[in-house]
């Protein structure tokens, strides 16, 4: 009867100004009963003194407790570590006798402010019951929910009474079963209010017509709506005064900033019934949620989860956090690039949410819900006993959390099968808030939920669901790349993914820190995880599986992440740098390049190079770096981006990403004039004499012209097909079925850099075979400068039916004239492949087109040259020479056209330039090639130049 519906959580102040500070510690109308408690610890409930019940507190034995803070981290009873064991028989919803049970009590002084108070529980585990002047209040449960009561009837002028009774198991124990460590008792703050009727508010932000507006809900108590005086405050500046003379109203807010998690942007809602105060402040912040495309999209972008799981975890305090240790911990993920926290597996410290909605991260708010050791058939999710409490559950964590622009997902919980509970929370959960979407991983269906999620799904895995064809919902892995130890690994990998694939958007590593519980000893301490405490039941190190040490030392693997998730990309060809903001809606100034080139250890040169705003998304332009022409032996470029102002929380120097590449030198400069034009299917570049056409369709180059020359009879393509040998028979029925040629190539994006004498065209590509759906994902980066063309490519092949394995992978050049005479340096002077190539040792060969394939009596593939760091190639009749160049070793191979065996009669011919040739073996009659010498469909990436 005392229990308050679930609201959302607010405070009372005496000014504007106070309320403007948001500081509820220093409300007036707010009493913390934080503190010193007496305290009285007990093996069960039964055994409860009747002093207890008849409120003779005095006549009691009391030790003292902190509050907040755990029972088991203050000398009564013992921590336990487990993931998804129930360290109690898991026979829902009974719990044994044997009960911890704490006893909490304390005197207050009280003098009566505003018409009503309220009793405020932020955090208590797992069970209690509330006396207050020793009449019972009534009970509470949910450890991590905000539970209130109605105390104004039972306190009086002076001295009161409140005791408190805290089980340690419950029933409720069941749907609270985290992979954490079980710590109880009064562990968040407990505060008395003093109200007046107003006792809800809710602000939903609504985009309309290209303008925002506030949608207010505003709950009173009492039979009749009274007037409430409303002023939003962009920071001091009141913008917006009036009057809510209905429960609900739209206010318009013309210009309004948004928020997002770049850009923060709060408002200030103050409410008060009268002039005179009190004054309730709530922020929000201007942002909308939605699907575009089937991407989730945050104010109109789509977004890309870089996030971490994060359980509340002081080494020392365990669950009760203080306000110091969350604002330091949360700025700490903020400064590490990392974009979203999923609260797993509860929610979290109210204070939490103030943070990340003033410096920025998105927040799967997760609600207060685990029942992995009871999961089975009879899983409480699929049982009517349990459907009000998990509906609930919801209900609480959306009222409490309302406000917050930070929360854009609501998560039902974790790893609690799925069944009509579900169905039912999350009916309940848009009917309170449908701006925000829903998240619940075993709902692998979507039945109810907006987006797809799995944990810790393999890349390939991930590719694969990605690339299925018509209108699915997006993917978020709620947990991947388990940081347990040493590693994780591959967060590169999975970070290309999630850029390549729409349809992915990113998701939450496990998990953001170890929870291993602070001992002191003699040399220092020692941080320990499950089994320290002698459990009979426990899971060992499995608490121990963070990026950050239990002291949030920064494991080698979080440094790792926040490098691969970092802010800015570079791209670099000799000394031109391009950089590309990977920010999704800040524009930023005042950067530097700082760059620095090493060579066998020794700096060679340095410098910095201001970068022109850059906005979201894009590219700056060509920045050249003064570097003194030659080459270098064993040089490396290494790049940072620096602000030269505070931006956020990074202050001013801060490096914002940073990335080295080998570094092999630049000619002499000569002067050369770059120009872009288009036309409308063609995208054309032109240096000095010489001209690179792109294909805007296919995105392929289309036409190269050196110096008055064409040298392409069509477009220079990626292929994987090379015509069969006689070793490939056996297989070769298997590889029609692959239809590795011909290729179909579709341009889905590309942006330019430009200098004066430097283009860049960073172009995106969807390659595809004919009949089968698998593909690859190319992204090539085609430099333009006086010295030609350089050609960067990197690769990802995709599908649920690719090969597992190509006989090449490389460009074919079509050539308007046969290629007459070729001149390299590399292996040589015959054809070699990866596992036949002794005879060939590395020095300069010139070889005629007559002489270059073997001329194998059954025509097959032949012909090509290994470890190639140079070649020149004269095209016949124009005598123009072909001059390639690759930063490391190429095969090159001339074919005839479309790959097959060179012909006398022919005379047309393609010139190959390949990262990755598949070796010979002996499979006609003996084994295929050894694994070693095979070209998998793994990610690749190579570079080559063609000279002008
Ligand atoms: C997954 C849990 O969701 C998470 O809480 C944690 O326990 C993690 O495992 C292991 O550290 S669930 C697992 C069955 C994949």
């Amino acid at each position: 009867m005392n229990k308050l519906q679930p609201r959302v959580r607010f405070f009372n102040y005496s000014s504007v100004k106070a309320a403007l500070g948001y500081d509820d510690t220093t409300a007036t109308y707010t009493h913390s009963l934080n503190g010193d408690w007496q305290f009285q610890y007990l093996a069960s409930p039964l055994d409860i003194p009747d002093e207890f019940f008849t409120a003779a507190y005095d006549k009691m034995q009391w030790s003292t407790i902190q509050v907040p803070g755990h029972m088991e981290l203050q000398g009564y009873g013992e921590p336990n570590y487990t993931n998804l064991d129930f360290p109690i028989p898991a026979d829902p919803p009974e719990v044994p006798s044997k009960n911890p049970t704490g006893l909490y009590y304390r005197t207050f002084d009280y003098q009566q402010q505003l018409d009503r108070q309220i009793l405020r529980f932020d955090g208590v585990d797992s069970f209690f019951k509330v006396w207050v002047n020793g009449q019972s209040l009534g009970d509470g449960h949910g450890s991590r929910l905000m539970t209130e009561f109605d105390v104004t009837d039972l306190l009086v002028e002076g001295e009161n009474t409140i005791a408190i009774e805290v089980d340690k198991w419950s029933k409720y124990s069941f749907l609270e079963d985290q992979d954490q460590w079980w710590l109880s008792g009064i562990f968040r703050d407990v505060t008395l209010l003093d109200e007046t009727a107003l006792n809800d508010i809710q602000i939903t932000p609504v985009f309309k017509d290209d303008q925002w507006q506030a949608r207010i809900v505003l709950g009173e108590t009492g039979d009749h709506f009274a007037p409430v005086h409303a002023t939003i405050f962009d920071g001091e500046t009141a913008i917006i005064n009036t009057t809510l003379t209905d429960p609900e109203t739209m206010i318009d807010v013309p210009d309004a900033k948004e928020w997002n998690d770049e850009e923060p942007n709060l408002y200030t809602l103050v409410l008060s019934l009268s002039e005179d105060g009190p004054f309730v402040p709530m922020r929000f912040g201007f942002r909308r949620i939605e699907m575009l495309d089937d991407q989730i999209c945050l104010n109109g972008v789509p977004i890309l989860i870089n996030g971490v799981n994060r359980h509340e975890f002081d080494p020392r305090r365990g669950r009760a956090l203080t306000r110091e240790y969350i604002r330091s911990e949360v700025t700490q993920i903020k400064s590490l690039h990392i974009n979203a926290i999923r609260t797993s597996h509860y929610p979290d410290a109210p204070y939490f949410y103030d943070v990340c909605d003033e410096i920025g991260l998105m927040v799967f708010d997760e609600c207060d819900l685990e029942t992995h050791g009871v999961n089975g058939i009879d899983a409480p999710c699929k049982d009517p006993y349990w459907k009000e409490e998990f509906v609930e559950r919801g209900q609480r964590m959306v009222h409490r959390d309302f406000d917050h622009p930070s929360i854009i997902v609501w998560s039902l919980g974790n790893e609690s099968n799925f069944g009509p509970n579900f169905v039912a929370m999350a009916n309940a959960i848009r009917a309170i808030d449908p701006s925000r979407m829903i998240h619940y991983e075993p709902d692998q269906e979507t039945v109810v939920t907006d987006m797809y999620s799995t944990m810790y799904t393999a890349i390939d895995e991930l590719e694969k669901r990605a690339t299925r064809y018509g209108h699915i919902k997006p993917h978020i892995l709620c947990e991947y790349d388990h940081a347990m130890g040493a590693g994780p690994g591959s967060l590169q990998d999975y970070q290309d993914v999630f850029r390549l694939y729409p349809g992915l958007q990113g998701g939450f590593i496990w998990e953001w820190k170890d929870h291993g519980i602070a001992q002191d000893t003699p040399t220092g301490t020692k941080y320990v995880w499950g089994g320290a405490f002698n459990e009979p039941v426990n899971d060992g190190i499995f608490c121990i599986d963070g990026l950050a040490r239990p002291d949030r030392v920064p494991s080698p693997g979080l440094v790792e992440f926040s490098r691969v998730i970092q802010p800015f990309a570079f791209f670099v060809a000799q000394n031109h740098v391009v950089v590309r903001s990977l920010y999704h809606y800040r524009t930023l100034t005042d950067l530097t390049l700082r760059w620095t080139l090493v060579s066998a250890g020794v700096e060679v040169a340095s410098g910095n190079e201001p970068i022109a705003a850059l906005a979201a998304g894009r590219l700056s332009h060509v920045l050249t770096l003064a570097v003194p022409a030659g080459s270098l032996e064993d040089a490396q470029l290494t790049l940072s981006v620096v602000t030269n102002e505070a931006v956020g929380i990074f202050e001013k120097g801060s490096v914002l990403a940073f990335d080295q590449v080998a570094y092999h030198g630049v000619p002499a400069q000569t002067p050369a004039d770059v120009k872009v034009s288009f036309s409308p299917s063609k995208l054309v570049l032109t240096c000095n004499d010489s001209e690179v056409r792109v294909d805007l369709g296919t995105g392929n180059v289309a036409q190269l012209n050196l110096h008055g020359t064409s040298v392409l009879r069509d477009e220079m393509a990626l292929n994987v097909d090379r015509m069969p040998i006689c070793n490939d028979w056996k297989i070769m029925d298997d590889r029609k079925q692959d239809h590795l040629a011909p290729l179909s190539y579709r341009l889905e994006h590309f942006a330019i850099a430009k200098s004066e004498d430097t283009v860049m065209v960073l172009l995106q590509q969807r390659v595809k075979p004919l009949v089968r759906q698998w593909g690859i994902e190319l992204e090539t980066m085609l430099w333009i400068s006086a010295s030609g063309l350089s050609v960067q490519t990197r690769g990802w092949f995709d599908g649920e039916d690719q090969p597992t394995e190509v006989p090449r992978i490389g460009y074919d050049l079509p050539l308007t004239a046969p290629a007459e005479k070729i001149s390299w340096y590399g292996n040589g002077p015959t054809e070699a492949y990866p596992d036949s190539y002794l005879s060939c040792p590395i020095g300069s060969y010139e070889r005629s087109r007559a002489e270059w394939g073997f001329d194998y009596v059954v025509p097959q593939e032949a012909g090509n040259r290994m470890g190639v760091r140079r070649a020149s190639v004269t095209l016949a009749q124009t005598q123009t020479a072909l001059q390639v160049t690759g930063a490391e070793p190429l095969n090159l191979n001339v074919v005839g056209a479309g790959g097959v065996t060179l012909q006398a009669e022919t005379q047309t011919d393609d010139l190959r330039i390949d990262a990755k040739v598949a070796g010979l073996g002996s499979n006609a009659c003996g084994p295929l090639p050894l694994e070693r010498y095979r070209v998998y469909t793994a990610p690749f990436d190579y570079a080559f130049m063609l000279h002008f």
